[in-house]
Order: C-alpha cells, then structure tokens, then sequence
C-alpha cells in the first residue's frame, strides 16, 4: 500500500468535490480518495493547466521543424494576419490540420470498432464460433437490402424467401468491404433523405471506403500537402461521413443483428448499483462484443453458485462509459458512472475486477487499482497497459465464452481479497433505456400504426417545439455532469424532446431524467402532455456512442413521415456535446454538421486561434451544408443558442405560429360550439 501510495502520487493541490461534480456519489468518493490519498483525475485537472497555445489550436507538431507556435496576439489581428510556422503554414493550416486529425482519429475509432463487430459477425455467417448467434433475424432482413443483398428469390415464377445463411454470410461479406472496397461509395448512404444524398453527391463528398478517408486525411495533414483549410475541412466531412453513416451505423446494426435490437427496459445508474455482499464486476470501454460474453457467462448458474462458494450473494454487473450503455439496452446491467467516474468505482473498495477493451480508458486505474485489491484486466490486443499490477486476458471471438469465463472467476476469487473498509455511495437512480429507431415508432403508434407521423404532429401543433441530440463525454475541465443535466432540463423545460447517447446518457439516469414522470416534474407543457399520453420519458436513452447512428436514421424517418421539410437540415432539431472530450465527439460533430444539423459544444473548441477557420466551420458550412458548428460554455446559454435555431426552424416551416396558439377548456370549446 505505502509504495501503492508513492505511485499513485498525491498533488500538492487537490479537487473541492463540490466544485468538481453535481452528482452527490462522486463527490463523496473524491473526498474518500482524497482522504486515502490517493490522486484522481479530479485533482489532476486542478494541479495541471491545458497548454495555451494548444486550446487555441494553433501548435504545429507535424514535422521536426516545430513545434510551430501561432498564438493570437492579444489584442486579435489588426490588418493582414502575417503569423506562418517555418515551412510558411498559417494559423488557419494549422488549426484545420489539427481538428482534421481529430475527426481521423474518431473516426478510426468508431470504425474500427465497427470493423470488430463485422468480423466476428462473419465468425457468426461461417459458422466458426458457436458462441455468437443471430438473435434478430428481424434486423438482418431490415439491412440486408442497403447492403444490395436479397431477402427473396424468385423460384419457377414464384416469390420465395432465401435462406437466412445465406443472406447472413452475403451481408457480412459485404460489410466488411466497406472498411477497403477498391471503388464505388458506401452503401448506407443512400439511407439519408435523398436530398442530402444528392447534396454530398454534388459536393464531391460521398467516402469511397471508410479506410481510405482516414489514411486520406493523415496524408493530406502531413507537412507541405493540403494547405487550404476549406479543403481539409471538406475532407472531415468525407471521414466523419464514413463514420456516422459507415462504421458506427454498421457497429450498430450488427450489434442489434447479433445480440439483439433493445426495447425500453427499467435499470438503475450510479456507483449505489454496487453491492457490497455481491462480487462487483465492472465492464469499461465499447465493444459489446466481449461484455456480451461476459453478461451471459455471470448469469450462469455456474458461476453464481461459484460465487456464493466463495461467499457472495451473488454477482452484480457494472458498466462505465460505452460498454455500460451496451449492456444496459440489452441486459438492463447498470451502469455505475460515466468516464469521469471510472477511478471512483474503484476507490469504493468493493471492485474486485474492472474488466477493459478500448478507448475512453485511463491509465491511472492501474494506479487506483494498487491501492485496492481490484483485478484491472485488458482484454484487446490493442490495448495493454505498462503497469506491472495490470492482467491481459486477450479476447478471442473462436473462444469466447471460455475467455468470460476465465474473467469472471478470477473476479470471484478475489472477493475474499477485500480489505475491511468498503465504502459504496447509496446514491442511485431508476431508469427506462433501451430506445431507437423502430421502439419510438412503436410508442408512437403500436404495431398496428407505428409511425414517426405522431412524432411530427405533434411538432407541427406546437406541443413538441423541436428535437435535440445531446450527447457525448464528461471533461475534468468542467464541472462533471452539470453541463448535461442543466442543457437539458432547460431544453425539456421548453418542450424540446432530447435523444441522448453516450455519458451523456448515463448522466441522465444518474440525475433521474429517463423515467416518464420526469415529464411532470420538468417538462413545459405541451411536452409533458406528450409524454404522459405516450408513456414515454422526455429524455429517451438512445444508447453508446456509435449508436449516434439512430439519431441520424430517426432523424430520417421523421424528414419521411413528412410536413417538417424534405431534409434534415429542415427540421427544428439542433444537436450538442455540453462536456465533450474525445476526438470521436469531432467526428460525431462534423457528421453531424454534414448532415445539415446546427450542432454546438460546450466547454471551448481548439479554433480560437485561427479566426477564419472558425468561422468557415461555425458560419460558412451552413450555406453548404445546411447545418454548422457553434461553442457555447454556459448550458443555460447554450439550451437558448439551440432552441433559436428551432424556432428559426419553425419559422421557415411555416409552423412558428402553431405555438402561439389559445389552448381552450373544455367549456370554452363547448361554447364555441353552442
Ligand atoms: O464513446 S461519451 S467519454 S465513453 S467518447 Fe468516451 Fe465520450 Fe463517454 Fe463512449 Ni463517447
């Protein structure tokens, strides 16, 4: 524990909980950390300052040459902006370059994720793994025509279905080209309302494959290759296009095809989830692939009457970050925080494995997990890391089950390793999750008359007044949580209904937004009485963040179901990331942006720099696009910036003044009527 202690080094200053996080279980375990001392992310944030120049985005470090510093002077440029790095690279280069990179890096990472899942979807068509199977046979015949693959043959003049095999193994042969097909354009987009489609058409947009934009954009940000920024900016589209309507949809797609499409489900959020009498396995980072296993593996007899060998009442599941939304749209596993929380559900003491695959992981869990007796176990080939107290289990997809298994013993057997103090915070809160495309059309209308039309009438009468994504991650730079939690209520507050993804998501089971009597409690009007004729929660869980695909295929089906317009830079709908962190939020923003959808972040954006660029992004992409980027850090400011673009919406729609409209009693109609 001393040298546990040493590692795990505590700063000099520390976090105040109460400045750090809203949510009252966090706050109590950064003071426990602290009181243990051991360092979180939390007193990180306050003992180490961003790099200046780096915030503005104007810090060149792609070649030997640089770094090539390009601060803004003070008093902003007066004249001819005359700043240039040594090869002569302007601030406007530099900054592109550097959010270009970005959005390659996000959308590598959906995408790779989404490659995983084709792969082992092909195990599955060729029959080599016995631990997958097609458990929405449903889904498949739904995609299989985007990727041109028949469901039906045509047998001696008569219709007949194909064998399911069949359309399996054609379909995942065919997904798996999208990563490196040597021509054509990825199939999914032509699943965007067609003047979107026709849009990147004429712009010269539409990615070729999703491998190749990627490689495209470190090509061209390499020194002394694309030195003009609206021509890398036009590349971030084709990337982050490849990755919105590419990679993450196909992620999410064959996610649903194998391990199931989710339906609405009750579940808990938080760290109260944890069990004190219970083995505690927590499942971090994104790819379903192995939590799936792992969720199957610890509902097995088996390895409950193991547990309890041991000592336990059983096994309690915990996600964090992506994972969690995985396995709690489909399993109803709790989630136990969000990326800023992952450290926490360690310092509880009662962790006794954190099981990891790939991205939004810290390294520092190997330095909280020395002081406590946690197992933190890598389980991808890509992911290790250099701490000597960290065990990789590599996952194999030809062995899977096995490899669950393994972890979850090894969970089990180190219950008894306990030390005497466990400290679980109480806080947790219920939640619906499990929403997408097809259960909101069948909320809406049952399985008779499913359909987004009651959605869209309800937005052209004025009760709903617009749509907004909020998504995305939580940053030690801002207060955690309270970015989301405040966004939204302030959107719900204004009738806007919210789909959220990704910790976004799990902040709102955290802070008791998805239950359908949120509506009475925060919702304006016209809202509340939608959500409470429907039964649904005004904030609907939408699941990880590659399922930011299902904003994009609900946003179609609404511009389908008519009266908002043909496209969905036409509807009142805005998106946001209030907290966001990762290179995949840039990715998700610029398809998002692409797709003609006015998105804004919070906290900053590396662009402030280079003011020509910004402004190219947060003015210019709209008159191409139909949508545009925009940064606002105050929530409250931020719901307003979101609900005028809805209103101008509206206005354009001609429907601005449904929502002036008298609203009468019964015995007003009745006199009218007499
Ligand atoms: O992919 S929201 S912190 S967990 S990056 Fe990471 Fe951000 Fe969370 Fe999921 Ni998305």
């Amino acid at each position: 524990m001393a040298e546990a202690k040493d590692k795990a080094a505590r700063p000099v200053k520390m976090a105040d909980a109460l400045t750090a996080s809203i949510c009252p279980a966090t706050q109590e375990m950064i003071e426990r950390a602290q009181q243990l001392e051991i360092e979180t992310v939390f007193d990180r944030a306050v003992t180490m300052k961003p790099c200046a120049i780096g915030l503005q985005g104007t810090c060149c470090k792609n070649c030997a040459m640089g770094p090539c510093r390009l601060p803004l002077p003070k008093g902003g440029i007066d004249g001819e902006d005359t700043r240039k790095g040594l090869c002569g690279a302007t601030a406007n280069t530099i900054a592109a370059r550097n959010f270009a990179r970005m959005v390659a890096a996000g959308a590598a990472a959906h995408s790779d994720h989404g490659r995983s899942v084709a792969e082992v979807f092909l195990s599955v068509a060729r029959k080599e793994t016995e631990d997958y199977k097609i458990k929405d046979p449903g889904k498949l015949l739904a995609i299989a025509p985007h990727f041109g693959v028949d469901v039906t043959l045509e047998v001696d003049g008569e219709t007949k279905d194909r064998d399911l095999d069949e359309i399996a193994l054609e379909v995942a042969e065919k997904a798996i080209a999208e990563w490196g097909k040597p021509e054509g354009e990825l199939r999914y987009l032509k699943r965007a309302p067609q003047p979107l489609y026709e849009r990147w058409k004429k712009l010269g947009v539409l990615p070729r494959n999703i491998d190749r934009e990627v490689v495209d954009i470190m090509h061209r940000t390499h020194m002394g290759v694309d030195q003009d920024y609206k021509n890398i900016t036009k590349q971030c589209t084709r990337a982050s296009l490849a990755d919105g309507w590419g990679g993450a949809m196909i992620a999410t797609d064959l996610q649903d095809v194998m391990f199931g499409t989710p339906s609405p489900l009750q579940s808990e959020a938080n760290m109260g989830i944890m069990k004190e009498d219970h083995v505690n396995i927590i499942i971090h980072g994104h790819e379903p692939v192995l939590s799936e296993m792992i969720v199957a593996s610890a509902q097995s007899k088996e390895m409950i009457d193991y547990a309890k060998e041991k000592g336990a009442k059983g096994i309690q599941l915990g996600g964090i970050c992506c994972t969690g939304n995985e396995i709690l749209q489909r399993h109803g596993v709790p989630p136990a925080g969000t990326f800023l929380q992952q450290e926490l559900a360690i310092i509880t003491g009662a962790c006794d494995a954190m099981v990891v695959d790939v991205q939004c992981v810290f390294q520092n869990l190997a330095n909280v997990a020395k002081c406590f007796h946690t197992k933190l176990i890598t389980t991808h080939p890509m992911a290790k890391m250099e701490q000597d107290n960290v065990l990789h289990i590599e996952f194999d997809e030809h062995h899977a089950m096995e490899d669950a298994k393994r972890i979850i013993k090894m969970a089990i057997d180190n219950f008894t390793n306990r030390g005497a103090e466990v400290v679980i915070p109480r806080h947790k809160n219920t939640q619906i999750a499990g929403f997408g495309v097809e259960s909101i059309k069948y909320h809406l209308g049952g399985t008779f008359r499913g359909d987004y039309y009651t959605l869209n009438d309800n937005i052209i009468n004025g009760r709903i007044r617009g749509i907004a994504g909020v998504v995305g991650c939580n940053n030690a730079r801002t207060k955690h949580n309270d970015g989301h939690i405040t966004l939204i209520k302030e959107l719900i507050k204004n009738d806007v209904i919210v789909l959220t993804t990704g910790c976004s998501a799990i902040a709102c089971g955290t802070h008791g937004l998805l239950t359908p009597e949120t509506a009475s409690v925060y919702c304006g009007p016209g809202l509340a009485e939608v959500c409470e004729t429907v039964g649904i929660p005004p904030v609907l869980h939408l699941g990880s963040c590659v399922d930011n695909s299902r904003i994009l295929l609900a946003a179609t089906e609404v511009v389908k179901a008519g009266g908002l317009g043909n496209d969905i830079c036409d509807l009142p709908a805005a998106g946001s990331a209030p907290e966001w962190m990762s290179e995949k939020a840039i990715a998700i923003g610029q398809y998002f942006v692409s797709s003609g959808v006015y998105t804004v972040f919070g906290y900053h954006m590396p662009l402030e720099g280079a003011p020509v660029f910004k402004d190219h992004l947060y003015k210019e992409l709209e008159t191409i696009y139909g949508g545009k980027w925009d940064c606002e850090p105050d929530p409250i400011k931020h719901a307003h910036k979101m609900i005028a673009h809805i209103d101008k919406k509206r206005k354009e729609l001609g429907i601005d003044k449904a929502r002036e409209r008298q609203l009468m009693s019964m015995e007003d109609r009745q006199q009218l009527e007499a």
